[in-house]
């Protein structure tokens, strides 16, 4: 504890002040990012609209996607695995991720809500 406390004076002794705080305000925003959960785990409101297994697409109208910055809509999304939409029926609400890859959204995951 002691040593930490000199550590941060000397680091402010050595760093103008105007850089310091902004040294601050950086790693309080990093801070807060390590505490968030894995974007790439989310999972999101949604509920089926369509379901085309010939193209093996899938047409959700979705809540919020954190991962993903996107706003609640209707949109269709291309699926990793065609099993996924064995289960799948218009009209499910589900909760589901999804990924960008390339220009493609893809469904990774489909979980029915009770
Ligand atoms: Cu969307």
């Amino acid at each position: 504890m002691k040593y930490a406390l000199t550590l941060v004076m000397i680091t402010s002794a050595m760093t103008a002040p105007a850089l310091a705080q902004q040294n601050a305000a950086d790693h309080s925003s990093h801070a807060s990012h390590q505490a968030a959960p894995a974007a790439a785990s989310a999972l999101s409101d949604g509920e089926i609209r369509k379901v085309d297994r010939d193209a093996q697409k899938i047409t959700i109208r979705h809540g919020p996607i954190t991962n993903l910055n996107m706003p609640p809509m209707t949109m269709v999304f291309q699926v990793k695995d065609p099993a996924l939409l064995d289960r799948a029926k218009t009209g499910d609400k589900v909760k589901f991720a999804a990924e960008q890859s390339g220009g493609a959204y893809i469904v990774t995951r489909i979980e029915n809500v009770k």
